[in-house]
């Protein structure tokens, strides 16, 4: 399905528009979504594995899921969806990308104006100290990643399930929402808090509200334009369509 004439034409005369990105558009680098029939580990649930408490009870089980996760993301590229969210950001005065994603592939697609509402797979630091530590260091021992400097556990930097967002990405997220003209949600379920919040503050913004995904989800009925389609697809087309006059 493709982006309607209506949605161009808005698009042609939009002044803001604003991004909230989900692992759904990484999915077509290869990055398995959470939640589909392919879900990152079938046995576990996300909620299950990515918080603190279940950290502090195995440390070792959790970092595995990690450290696979970081070694996957280690040999993908940003796909055709990402490389056109990076293409829209230049044909808008004021373009954000809020994502929920950890995975960085974003601004390796040259996005610039990104915000990143779950924290970065690509970092990490210490529970005790908080000092900063590199995948290179934590990707080479095969036991749960010790601080140098204190000796306390290493942990990715990523938000757990319980746990607050960063404050200051939180904030411009939730500007972005309630300054858009046209506000999308790409690739999310829509089930996780608060980020799922975010289109409907968009909406009651006065937001034109587009959500691209193969399937409906619970945001679905409250959006002015569904676009069926994977990001891959959808996205390089909206952007041929605005770069024809
Ligand atoms: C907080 C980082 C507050 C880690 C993640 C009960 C009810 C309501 C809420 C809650 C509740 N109990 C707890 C909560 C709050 C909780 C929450 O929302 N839970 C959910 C499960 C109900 N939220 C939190 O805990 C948040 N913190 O609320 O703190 C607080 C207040 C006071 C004091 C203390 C705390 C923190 C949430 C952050 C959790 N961290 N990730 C990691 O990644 O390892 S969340 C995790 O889920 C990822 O970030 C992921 O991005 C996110 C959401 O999933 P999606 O991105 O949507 O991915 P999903 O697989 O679900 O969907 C993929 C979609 O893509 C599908 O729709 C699919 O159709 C589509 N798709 C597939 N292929 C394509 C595609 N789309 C386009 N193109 C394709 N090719
Ligand atoms: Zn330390």
């Amino acid at each position: 399905m493709a982006a309607s004439s209506r949605l161009i034409a808005m698009l042609r005369s939009a002044r803001a528009v604003a991004v909230l990105t989900g692992a759904g558009v990484s999915a077509e680098s290869g990055v398995p979504t959470f939640r589909g029939e392919n879900g990152l580990w079938r046995k576990f649930r996300p909620e299950e594995l990515a918080n603190f408490e279940a950290f502090i009870r195995n440390p070792q089980l959790v970092w595995e899921w990690y450290k696979e996760r970081k070694r996957v993301i280690q040999r993908i590229q940003p796909n055709p969806g990402h490389i056109a969210l990076a293409e829209l950001e230049k044909l808008f005065p004021d373009f954000s990308i809020t994502t929920q994603n950890i995975d960085n592939l974003h601004r390796r697609a040259g996005s610039k104006k990104v915000f990143e509402l779950h924290g970065n797979i690509e970092r990490n630091y210490c529970v005790q100290c908080r000092a900063d530590v590199s995948n290179e260091k934590v990707l080479q021992t095969d036991d749960v990643p010790r601080c140098e400097k204190c000796g306390g556990l290493i942990r990715p930097d990523v938000v757990w399930f319980g746990e607050l967002l960063p404050s200051d990405e939180w904030e411009s997220a939730e500007t972005a929402a309630r300054h858009a003209d046209v506000y999308f949600s790409i690739g999310t379920s829509a089930i996780v808090y608060p980020a799922a919040s975010l289109p409907l503050i968009a909406k009651r913004a006065g937001a034109f509200l587009v959500e691209i995904n193969p399937e409906e989800t619970a945001l679905t009925p409250g959006a002015d334009e569904f676009i069926e389609g994977n990001s891959g697809a959808v996205l390089p087309q909206i952007v041929e369509a605005l770069k024809t006059k």
